[in-house]
């Protein structure tokens, strides 16, 4: 953790500035609700038109709106990794994209946000996706007793969780490190590698799909759908797609009820809006820009849910809600769902260039929004902040001490997440698909030059390798239209060495 000596006088200053309001609790109860390709563009509160997102935007008309806050990195496991143990997710090899039958990524020796909350006395808890990978073996879990590790080791007391992504076998539920509801006679088995004899396959026998891929996603075919990775057998387990949001999100009620009279730490990851997009009957058909769009409602609809209960059990003015996003928004994720023939004049990228997966800004410029009635005013903030900066932010907040040298790239900001300041982080390094890395400091852009693709076909989405160096004046042209590379080499050169000083560890941060 950055300005760890910084923790008390800020803490101080923060209750002296805020007479007016309720005087804060240094341990409000804290729940994340974090959505799956959800972008900048896609709730009303931040101008989506074509959608509306009441609960959402409730909360933000009532909280802090924050415009240039950021995951650490344009994919999932990377972001989740990065918020949870305060490291940039590029200083650690093995952190992209995970498989469904992945290790546990982050080890149980680490020292985690989720343990960090327990040292300041909380109950903690995780719902929703998971993507971090579970137990210790790489590819040969064995899913039919109790996982070795799994996220009750790292920090949470309590966890439901998907495995991996929806799109991912094992398509079951894992609760404490168990798989739910399965029949000893019908065990799983797993593979990332090949598929199991007389096992129906999406590439083979499309006539048993509902929904058809448009890229990859032809593998086993679980409830019509056919996913990245071979599974076999659980049947009684397998989760029902259109029913995912409302397991979930009942799941995160339970949890609340259950720790309303203690301090508690929810992180409640919802699977909407991610590929495959199967909503609850419902949301189906609702948004008129097909499943996409009615997740988007689900997702609002989950928030709604979270805030109610918060109201009913007496809490809301004693709990943080954040909302915000692993990573920026994608159409065709590799279903044909008719998200793109849909989508109308909608904009899930806002004003930003690129998307998921993309070095440019709608990779990783997110949705953020905090919610604390009677502690936090109403504002629009344009500070620069990133999700990694939590973990420091609500250690300061609490007044626990981060162990040395753990969450080296967190920076406690918690006035910044609070409204008193609009001053946010001086540098930030994001993270694209191909580990490519850029550098902002809010107005400037810097993006080195890097290998790899500058478009993906398939998801029409600019990732924005180039063998060329970029640099954008975002305060003049957010949608980095202009590269400014020929006119600012120094600028270029200055943003260069700084980047190179944060990944060689001037902070004195451990390289792995
Ligand atoms: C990609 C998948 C995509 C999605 C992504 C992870 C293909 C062709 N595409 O490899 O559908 O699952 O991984 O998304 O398989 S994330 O939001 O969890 O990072
Ligand atoms: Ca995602």
């Amino acid at each position: 953790m950055k300005n760890a000596f910084y923790s008390i006088p800020v803490i101080v200053s923060q209750m002296a500035g805020s007479i007016a309001m309720a005087q804060p609790s240094t341990t409000p109860n804290v729940v994340f609700v974090y959505a799956d390709d959800i972008g900048i563009g896609d709730f009303s509160c931040y101008g989506a038109k074509t959608i509306a997102t009441p609960n959402v935007d409730r909360l933000a008309n009532n909280g802090i709106r924050f415009t240039n806050a950021h995951s650490a990195a344009a994919t999932s496991t990377p972001s989740r990794y990065a918020m949870l143990t305060g490291e940039y997710a590029w200083r650690k090899a093995g952190t992209g994209i995970a498989d469904g039958d992945a290790g546990m990524i982050i080890r149980p020796d680490r020292y985690t946000m989720a343990d960090m909350f327990k040292d300041a006395g909380y109950s903690t808890g995780v719902v929703g996706k998971w993507h971090l990978g579970l137990g210790n073996e790489n590819g040969s879990q064995d899913w039919n007793s109790t996982l070795p590790i799994g996220a009750n080791d790292i920090g949470f007391d309590y966890s439901f969780i998907m495995a991996a992504t929806g799109d991912r076998v094992p398509c079951v539920f894992v609760e404490n490190n168990g798989v739910i509801n399965l029949d000893p006679n019908d065990p799983i088995e797993v593979s990332y590698k090949k598929n199991f004899p007389g096992e129906p396959t999406g590439k083979d026998n499309p006539e048993l799909l509902t929904m058809h891929p448009s890229h990859g996603h032809n593998q086993s075919i679980v409830n019509g759908i056919s996913r990245i990775g071979y599974m076999k057998g659980g049947k009684s387990a397998l989760w029902k797609d259109d029913e995912i949001a409302k397991t979930l999100t009942g799941k995160a009620i339970d949890y609340i009820e259950q720790h309303k009279d203690q301090p508690f730490f929810l992180y409640f990851a919802t699977q909407d809006a991610h590929v495959p997009r199967v909503p609850s009957a419902e949301f189906a058909g609702k948004s008129g820009m097909g499943p996409r769009g009615d997740c988007l409602l689900e997702f609002d609809w989950s928030v709604g849910q979270i805030a109610e209960t918060l109201q009913r059990l007496g809490i809301a003015e004693n709990t943080i809600i954040i909302i915000s996003s692993d990573n920026g928004p994608v159409v065709d994720d590799g279903y044909k769902d008719q998200s793109v023939e849909m989508l109308g004049d909608h904009t899930p990228w806002g004003e930003y260039r690129g998307g998921k997966y993309s070095i440019y800004e709608a990779g990783t410029r997110v949705p953020c929004i905090w919610y604390w009635p009677n502690h936090i005013q109403p504002a629009v903030s344009d500070a620069l902040l990133c999700q990694i900066d939590w973990f420091a932010s609500f250690a300061q907040m609490t007044n626990t001490q981060i162990p040395e040298d753990k969450a080296p790239d967190s920076e406690a900001l918690i006035d910044t997440w609070l409204g008193k300041t609009k001053k946010g982080r001086d540098w930030l390094v994001l993270q694209n698909a191909q580990n490519n890395l850029s550098i902002t400091d809010g107005r400037w852009k810097y993006i080195p030059a890097a290998k790899g693709p500058s478009y993906n076909k398939h998801v029409n989405i600019e990732i924005g390798n180039s063998e060329k160096p970029q640099i954008y004046d975002l305060r003049k042209d957010a949608g980095e239209q202009k590269d400014l590379s020929k006119k600012q080499s120094k600028k270029m050169h200055e943003m260069q060495q700084q980047l190179d000083l944060i990944v060689d560890g001037r902070y004195g941060l451990p390289l792995y």
